[in-house]
């Protein structure tokens, strides 16, 4: 996927039952008055912007579910709307980018993306850039906020079928979803992430080898099958001091300079096809800080750098022996 020039979509979802605080509702707008639209038409792309959803007055009737899933009937509803809304963008050639809301959205847009990935033979893959790995069910979730449970039921995990009902959606392979800067693991997830043999890049692992060696080879592994990799960046990846305007704040997590780089090594590697960017609340940002931190990082994703010729040529690469 060509990230230099795409047509890109623009989906807002207001979304915010999924997180246990209100305020992600407000996402969309604060990414929007932040300057996110101006930014991508500046680097040159065609935009279209799809506007913030909103949900049917009727919502869809979910059956009971074994363990505690918070407000699913809306989450159902947005869910189901999203996945059309990803299929079309996707259908149409666009790159989609959704504006959170709260990560439960990416039930719904990944499972949208997930089935034009089935429909037209693309291996899909996923960078999930998160303090948390979002791999809990209604049956071991501690909390029952369905932010928690996003992955999971891309993975097929068992218990979460009622959100999609009979609409069309797709999923994810285990073996193609990668978690990235996870620093926070409930003690039933860490169980099911290992069952199911789950990439766990964790904040020791960064800590250890850097983002850039990690990331290099998920990079390679979208190349090589000539996939298509979905980023759903959650805001608390980044750590708090940078970006305060979440509901769960981890200390520990991803600098200014790592997420940066993240995000310009994926627009180098031109196989991203999808993005989300969730759980920014502004009612707990700092005078827009985060809202401002996101644009730049979404910036250094769609093309913007520091300077002209950033990487190192093959000659000083060989060099510096990296
Ligand atoms: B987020 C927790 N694991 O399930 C749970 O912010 C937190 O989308 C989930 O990553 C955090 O409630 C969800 C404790
Ligand atoms: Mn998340
Ligand atoms: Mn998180
Ligand atoms: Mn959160």
């Amino acid at each position: 996927e060509d990230t230099h020039k795409q047509k890109l979509t623009v989906i807002g979802a207001p979304i915010e039952e999924g997180a246990g605080r209100l305020g992600a509702l407000m996402g969309p707008a604060a990414l929007r008055t932040a300057g996110l639209i101006h930014m991508l038409e500046d680097l040159g792309h065609p935009v279209e912007d799809r506007g913030d959803l909103r949900l049917p007055k009727t919502l869809p009737v979910v059956p009971p579910v074994q363990g505690l899933a918070h407000y699913i009937e809306k989450i159902a509803a947005w869910s189901r709307m999203l996945a059309v809304e990803t299929y079309d963008a996707m259908a149409n050639g666009t790159f989609p980018v959704i504006l959170g809301g709260d990560h439960s959205l990416s039930m719904g847009s990944i499972g949208g993306i997930a089935r034009y990935c089935e429909e037209h033979n693309r291996e899909l893959f996923v960078l999930w850039l998160d303090a948390h790995s979002d791999f809990n069910t209604p049956a071991t979730s501690p909390s029952g906020n369905m932010h928690g449970m996003s992955a999971a039921l891309l993975c097929r995990e068992p218990g979460l079928e009622g959100v999609f009902g009979d609409e069309p959606h797709g999923f994810v392979k285990p073996e193609n979803l990668h978690l990235f800067g996870i620093r926070s693991i409930d003690k039933t997830e860490r169980v099911l992430l290992r069952e199911r043999g789950i990439d766990v890049i964790d904040m020791r692992q960064i800590d250890e080898f850097g983002v850039v060696k990690l990331l290099r080879r998920i990079i390679e592994r979208v190349q090589k099958a000539n996939g298509i990799l979905h980023v759903s960046f959650d805001v608390d990846f980044v750590d708090p001091s940078f970006a305060p305007g979440v509901g769960t704040t981890v200390p520990g997590g991803a600098t200014y300079r790592e997420a940066h780089l993240v995000m310009e090594m994926l627009h180098d590697s031109g196989v991203v096809g999808s993005l989300d960017v969730v759980e920014l609340n502004p009612f707990l940002d700092e005078r827009g800080k985060s809202a401002l931190l996101l644009v730049d990082l979404v910036a250094s994703l769609f093309g913007r750098q520091i300077f002209d010729k950033p990487t190192l040529s093959e000659q000083s690469a060989a060099a510096l022996n990296v």
